[in-house]
């Protein structure tokens, strides 16, 4: 099977939580990719009725509408009955890293606000540790003086080995700018991040940070599909 046929599997797995009259939070990337499309195709076939769904980014509120999933946001529906969503790194105690695809604040916003945070990933994803995979751990900051906050950002994590990059796009390499208007400093660390409430806290107290991809006690199933098969870990 391929990562992508995995991704699927577990995707669709989700959509199976999901009941007519539910608020949805849809989430962003390949994973979640296939579940918003799969609810489509569940509404269309009429086994699905009067859905209505919150998209965690522009990206995923483009893939609704082309859908014809009936669309609304948290100022109408502050609670969410359900999300689905991908993530970059599962650890033991459902902790994730998140934002890889720079939609880390409003994935937050609605999975946050949400009564069960199902999260579909590929094993590939599982990790004994976040942080340590050597892949960025995203941090979601202000234009304004970004390298100030960059800097402050690797400081507070100079024991872990941290080094903080301006996340850039396009060929130029510009700043790579999130559907908030913001940028996006990724964080690589040596060592994986020890206590996660504490570095959380830490990187939500510096001025000019907006949010940071690590989502801690907020998923409340993971669903992993594997080469063995599809697991579902309840919190
Ligand atoms: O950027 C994000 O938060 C995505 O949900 C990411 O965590 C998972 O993306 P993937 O399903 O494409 O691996």
């Amino acid at each position: 099977l391929t990562q992508d046929e995995l991704k699927k599997i577990a995707a669709y797995k989700a959509v199976e939580y999901v009941e007519s009259g539910m608020v949805l939070g849809l989430g962003t990337g390949s994973t979640a990719k296939h579940a918003v499309n799969r609810i489509g195709e569940l509404l269309r076939q009429g086994k699905l009725h009067n859905i209505v769904g919150i998209p965690t980014s522009k990206k995923t509120h483009e893939q609704a509408v082309s859908l014809g999933i009936p669309l609304s946001d948290l100022d109408t529906h502050p609670v969410v009955d359900l999300a689905i969503d991908g993530a970059d790194e599962v650890d033991p105690f459902l902790n994730l890293v998140k934002g890889r695809g720079g939609s880390l604040l409003r994935e937050k916003m609605v999975e946050s606000s949400c009564r069960k945070f199902v999260v579909i990933v590929d094993e590939s994803k599982l990790v004994k540790h976040l942080g340590g995979s050597g892949l960025a751990m995203p941090v979601e900051i202000v234009p304004f003086c970004w390298k100030f906050t960059a800097h402050r950002l690797q400081t507070l994590f100079a024991d872990s080995g941290c080094v903080a990059k301006l996340r850039t796009s396009g060929e130029e390499s510009e700043p790579f700018v999130t559907d908030n208007g913001n940028y996006i400093v990724e964080l690589y660390f040596k060592k994986d991040i020890g206590d996660l409430k504490a570095a959380s806290d830490e990187i939500l107290r510096l001025a000019g940070v907006v949010e940071h991809g690590m989502f801690l006690d907020l998923a409340t199933t993971v669903i992993v599909a594997g080469e063995l098969g599809v697991r579902v870990k309840n919190k």
